[in-house]
């Protein structure tokens, strides 16, 4: 039986861990004014079956604000800090059956983004920054959407990989329609048997696929 006082005791053992990097602003329009904020200080998600998995823990609509963004304009995550432990980055979004602040995201989720590493001369270089530009895809129907952000540290092969994720909360306009493919459920858009997710990244790595779905097209 696991006692409270022994999950008390894990939790202790466990928090005085370094300050992690967290995206907390989007468009450089306020420390999560318009990203949902955890409750879980520095501590990354690891469980594939979470719904955390979604906007991170804790992470509430009501009290988050919702910010106007154009499909086909580019649009930037930022970080308290670098990201610095090494793995790929992924944005997927969401669409709200009605306000954005009302949506847990148990619905449908598409890519939009993603970067992995490049190889040159035997080595690999991955996206590790301060801020994260991408666009807003132009196929997209008009409305609410939870925009999440998702950097997967996978440096440390054979412990758990740590998801770090934020989600923003955004109204889409001048969007053309449409229903983008291929979407996914999260959680369940990565596998504990993904080759992106098993990866040794230090151990004759020289290709690599990105978890989740193919980004969407358009
Ligand atoms: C969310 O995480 C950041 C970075 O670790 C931390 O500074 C902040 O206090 C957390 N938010 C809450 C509400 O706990
Ligand atoms: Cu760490």
């Amino acid at each position: 039986m696991k006692t409270f006082t022994s999950l008390a005791v894990a939790l202790l053992a466990v928090s005085p861990v370094a300050a992690h990097y967290r995206f907390n602003q989007i468009n450089k329009n306020g420390i999560f004014k318009y990203i949902r904020e955890n409750t879980s200080n520095n501590s990354p998600v690891t469980d594939l079956a979470s719904n955390d998995l979604r906007c991170n823990t804790g992470a509430k609509g009501d009290g988050t604000e919702t910010v106007a963004v154009k499909a086909g304009s580019s649009f930037t995550f930022d970080l308290d800090q670098a990201v610095y432990h090494q793995g790929p980055v992924a944005v997927y979004m969401s669409k709200a059956p009605g306000a954005a602040s009302a949506y847990a995201g148990d619905g449908d989720w598409f890519k939009i983004a993603e970067e992995g590493p490049t190889f040159s001369g035997g080595s690999s270089t991955w996206p590790m920054r301060a801020s994260y530009t991408y666009s807003i895809p132009t196929c997209i129907a008009n409305g609410d959407y939870l925009l999440r952000i998702e950097q997967l540290a996978i440096h440390n092969p054979g412990s758990l990989p740590q998801f770090y994720i934020s989600c923003a909360q955004v109204t889409v306009s001048g969007g053309s329609g449409g229903s983008p493919s291929p979407t996914t459920k999260i959680p369940g858009h990565v596998k504990a048997t993904d080759p992106g997710y098993t990866a040794n990244i230090y151990n004759n790595f020289n290709s690599y696929t990105i978890p989740g779905p193919k980004k969407i097209t358009c």
